[in-house]
């Protein structure tokens, strides 16, 4: 099964998928826990580029980087570890494309569903679990603790249309991406999680 973690910046994806992973690994699920960008050595170069708040970078630029990072991230990481059956869960994945450089950069939504297409060989997620928090509320979450990277450092009305755009891509795909209230504490986000998911999780022979 392949599961994808979405949300704005500070939508405390990563601080999710750190408490999901030993509760599968506990049930007996082999877990491979993954990120874009960045997920192979290839992409943690790209990745390194792509967030260097002193590099600019146009939008068609910027979206080929992410494209290279996933097309990569597919056959070095994704496929060989659904081949041997584990469940994956990955920090970030097509859908960020759609967010943030469809309804956040305003490119061609038509192009970037052929070219996700084109990087993911067709690879969809089964699920998608969409951390909702409004972006203010995530930005500062993050200032608190860190200088933005390149993406973080956008324009508000930017992370707003970012926001917007994973809105209809839950509306669009009710059934593959689910909204999780990502504002409450994470504890409590995690219990959202694990009820949305264990229904979803297939049969695991121990
Ligand atoms: N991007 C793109 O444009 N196109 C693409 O195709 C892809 C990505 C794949 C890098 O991603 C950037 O790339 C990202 C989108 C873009 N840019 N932005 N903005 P990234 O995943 O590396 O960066 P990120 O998503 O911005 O990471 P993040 O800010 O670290 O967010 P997070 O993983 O969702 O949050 P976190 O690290 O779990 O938590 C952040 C802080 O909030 C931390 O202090 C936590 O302790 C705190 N936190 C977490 N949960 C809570 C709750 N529930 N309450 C209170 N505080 C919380």
């Amino acid at each position: 099964m392949f599961i994808t973690f979405e949300g704005g910046e500070g939508a405390g994806k990563s601080t999710q998928v750190r408490l999901v992973q030993p509760w599968l690994t506990k049930l007996g699920y082999v877990v491979c826990q993954t990120h874009e960008p960045g997920g192979t050595a290839l992409g943690q170069q790209v990745r390194a580029w792509l967030l260097d708040p002193a590099q600019t970078i146009t939008p068609t630029a910027e979206l080929l980087l992410f494209a290279a990072d996933r097309a990569q991230h597919v056959t070095e990481v994704l496929r060989p570890a659904l081949q041997q059956g584990q469940l994956i869960l990955c920090d970030r994945y097509t859908d960020s494309t759609l967010a943030y450089q469809g309804w956040g950069r305003g490119l061609d939504l038509a192009m970037l569903h052929q070219l996700n297409t084109l990087a993911t060989q067709g690879l969809k997620p089964h699920l998608t679990l969409w951390l909702d928090v409004p972006p203010k509320v995530g930005r500062a979450r993050v200032r608190k603790e860190r200088a933005p990277d390149r993406l973080e450092a956008e324009t508000s009305a930017f992370h707003e249309r970012v926001y917007q755009g994973f809105c209809h891509l839950h509306q669009a795909e009710p059934t593959r991406v689910i909204r999780i209230n990502g504002t409450p504490r994470p504890t409590e986000v995690f219990a959202a999680i694990q009820s949305e998911l264990a229904p979803r999780l297939p049969s695991c022979d121990r």
